[in-house]
């Protein structure tokens, strides 16, 4: 009997005594509006039909519920409310059952929290999330949690926004039976009816007694109040998570349900939401490319690597993690084995941090072969190069590359820099050409830029897009310029850091002011990690082409000259005793500072750490545009992407565009018209910025689906 009249996005379907209500809400049950209200009715129909007993919820597809509908947040709020809903779940006069596989997330544990009891098949995902999107769980379940594993395993989970296993679930108290089989409606029902003929009681979560040893309870929440505090790192809702779970120990449930609601909505409101919240769906639109939606991948059962040193080892480890084999290429037999070396460096650090086996290192390795001959590659679905920056070294590669490959095979190169349609251009098959920059460490880096040369044929981009979805790493698309997306808007703001330290702010000034915006470090902290001489090699490069009236700061010449490259050579902008990381600011450096604004006939004066965000900004913001508005970036929530998955972007402010429409446009472009004052040429507003501001838009309105 179909009980069900109106919306489908929730079904109610009589099975003997238990009413099963299905969510079906592709394409992950969010808990939209009409889902809260199908919900709300099936609870409704079920108190008011005699006929049902009990009530059993499912979701439809591959998932119970992935949570709140995200796409609602920042909207005026439909009724009814989710936590109402979870409220009238829990007080069905009959008892309701919670069947879980897929993700139970967020708003869909919370509902499920809100059933009498709850079963979970293998493969499921619980877990509160909302702490990564800026909230708190804002249905009851910080106060349904606590009440069912206490407060130091719900904080664990809240705070973390960690997914539990159903196992791990289980043990908790999460959940109370686990299905061995696929079929979770069959283990759900089966369980909804052993319960019936137990006569098991309706089972409010709100009277679950975990809570009942207050003191202890108190303690786990100071506990992790005094964690949160060392390792908030400015975010804004962990500290009201760890106060509504302490409501939860200390306060009646009623209580405690509406200071979660007064909490959630201060979470909702700050601009933190808004960032990671924007910054979830980026990550997902970054993935949607033209090439992506018209082509498909081709096959990528084999992958080559040229190159064995920092980079090509770091690649072929991201390979080798992703469960692919990796046949690397080096010049001859010691680099080679210097090659080897380096992969197996990265898995022995693991095993001595205890995070791999040796059983599971050597079973690793036997998918890796090497080979001082390129004919090894004749096999390879898809070849990266990783050798040393100069085109006709790589030319050379390609060559070889051409002459070994057999057709259809995707030739890449990690060039960082380098015209990859020059090299294209250079082989007798430059639609199969592409660019792949990763990122340093490129096994740990998620920042995978795909370069898309002119020539490049639909097919090989897809297949970019499908080597970095098995890599686990994030595309971005890219357009072929010096720098691509990141490096190139690097080098602006990091141009913008050079004036500012030259014009009297220290560098260490500099970077304790970007490290307190979020980064977690600054520039030129970021020069002595990498290596000053690497900076320095692309200022040499680009000074033939540099604009004759461009501001250049030579700071930064002077201490490569003096061999000072950062911590690899024990000082660079800081001092690094001992070889150690955290460096000391440098006397030394200051007085090079001094000599050179002497030089360049500066009289330094004061800057507020405010205003050094302000211009750092500005000069990614602009050139962040520009790379938009010349289409080397698609939208402009690719650079935001690309900043955040490959230059440390605070997550929480969504990337420098999205942090651009959150100061406001004409504030923006306001700032780089007074900056212009000092220096027309650097401070060009870009005329994407001058057209949105014109059109009174923002860089939202540019992250239409592509
Ligand atoms: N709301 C709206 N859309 C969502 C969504 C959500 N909660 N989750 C996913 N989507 C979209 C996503 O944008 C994509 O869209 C498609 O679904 C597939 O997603 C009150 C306030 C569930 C593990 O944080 O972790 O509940 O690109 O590519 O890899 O306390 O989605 O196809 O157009 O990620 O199979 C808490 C977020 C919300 C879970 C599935 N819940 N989602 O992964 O698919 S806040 C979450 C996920 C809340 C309450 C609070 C994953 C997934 P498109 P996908 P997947």
């Amino acid at each position: 009997m179909n009980l069900n009249p109106s919306a489908d996005v929730v079904t109610r379907e009589l099975r003997g005594k238990v009413l099963l209500v299905t969510i079906d809400h592709a394409p992950v049950n969010a808990l939209g509006a009409d889902v809260r209200r199908g919900l709300l009715a099936a609870i409704e129909a079920a108190d008011a039909e005699p006929a049902v007993e009990a009530v059993l919820i499912v979701g439809a597809g591959r998932n119970f519920v992935a949570g709140a509908d995200i796409r609602e947040f920042g909207k005026a709020p439909v009724p009814p409310s989710l936590p109402d809903v979870c409220n009238r779940i829990e007080t069905c006069a009959k008892p309701v059952v919670a069947a879980i596989h897929g993700a139970a997330l967020g708003g869909g544990l919370e509902v499920a929290l809100a059933a009498h009891y709850r079963l979970a098949v293998d493969g499921a995902k619980l877990g509160l999330p909302e702490v990564q999107l800026g909230l708190l769980p804002g249905a009851g379940g910080t106060q349904r949690t606590p009440r069912l594993i206490g407060a130091q395993a719900a904080l664990d989970l809240i705070l973390s926004g960690r997914h539990a296993g159903a196992k791990e679930a289980h043990a908790l108290g999460l959940v109370d039976r686990l299905g061995s089989s696929g079929d979770v409606l069959a283990e759900g029902l089966a369980y909804a009816h052993e319960l019936l003929a137990a006569h098991a009681p309706v089972r409010r979560t709100r009277d679950a007694a975990a809570l009942s040893d207050r003191a202890a309870n108190l303690a786990a929440v100071a506990a992790a109040r005094a964690e949160t505090v060392k390792k908030a790192r400015g975010l804004f809702s962990p500290m009201k998570i760890v106060e509504a779970v302490e409501a939860a120990v200390d306060q009646p449930f009623e209580d405690g349900l509406r200071l979660e609601r007064k909490l959630f909505l201060q979470c909702l409101d700050s601009p933190q939401r808004a960032g990671l919240i924007h910054a979830f769906f980026a990550e997902r639109e970054v993935l949607k490319a033209p090439e992506t939606r018209d082509a498909k991948p081709r096959a990528l059962g084999k992958i080559g690597v040229v190159g064995g040193g920092t980079m090509g080892a770091g690649i072929a480890v991201a390979v080798l993690d992703a469960g692919l084999p990796v046949t690397m290429i080096e010049r001859d037999d010691a680099s080679l084995a210097r090659g080897r070396a380096h992969i197996e460096k990265v898995y022995d650090g693991l095993i001595a941090k205890g995070r791999m086996s040796a059983a599971a290192k050597t079973d690793v390795m036997t998918r890796w072969s090497g080979s001082i001959s390129y004919d090894a590659l004749a096999d390879a679905d898809l070849v990266i190069e990783a050798v040393f920056e100069d085109m006709s070294v790589k030319q050379a590669v390609f060559a070889e590359l051409d002459r070994v490959c057999k057709a259809g095979a995707v030739l890449a190169t990690n060039t960082s820099y380098l015209d990859i349609d020059a090299l294209a251009a250079s082989v007798a098959r430059p639609a199969d050409v592409i660019g792949l920059h990763f990122f340093s460490p490129a096994n740990l880096m998620k920042l995978l830029e795909v370069v898309v040369p002119k020539q490049v044929s639909a097919d090989v981009v897809a297949t970019a897009f499908e080597l970095a979805k098995k890599l686990k790493k994030t595309p971005v698309r890219a357009g072929v310029c010096d720098g691509f997306i990141g490096n190139r808007v690097l080098a602006v703001y990091r141009a913008a850091a050079d004036a500012m330290m030259e014009d009297g702010a220290s560098p260490y000034q500099i970077d304790a002011a970007v490290r307190a915006f979020g980064f977690p470090m600054g520039p030129f902290q970021v020069v002595d990690l990498a290596g000053g001489d690497i900076g320095w090699a692309t200022r040499k490069r680009r000074a033939a082409t540099r604009h004759p009236q461009a501001r250049y700061v030579q700071i930064a010449d002077r201490l490569c000259e003096r061999g000072w490259f950062g911590q690899k050579t024990g000082r660079g902008f800081y001092l690094y005793p001992e070889g150690s990381r955290s460096g000391m600011p440098d006397p030394e450096v200051e007085a090079i500072i001094e000599t050179e604004r002497k030089r360049a006939g500066i009289t330094p004066r004061n800057f507020t750490d405010e205003e050094i965000i302000r211009r750092y900004m500005a000069a990614m913001i602009n050139e962040g545009a520009n790379v938009v508005h010349e289409g080397i970036a698609l939208r402009p929530l690719d650079v935001d992407v690309t900043f955040l998955y490959g230059y440390g972007f605070p997550r929480y402010r969504g990337g420098p565009m999205h942090y651009a429409d959150m100061t406001g446009l004409p504030t923006i472009l306001a700032d780089i018209r007074e900056f212009a004052k000092e220096d027309p040429l650097f401070w060009q507003p870009s005329p994407l910025l001058v057209e949105l501001v014109e059109r009174g838009a923002d860089f939202a309105s540019l992250n239409q689906t592509v």
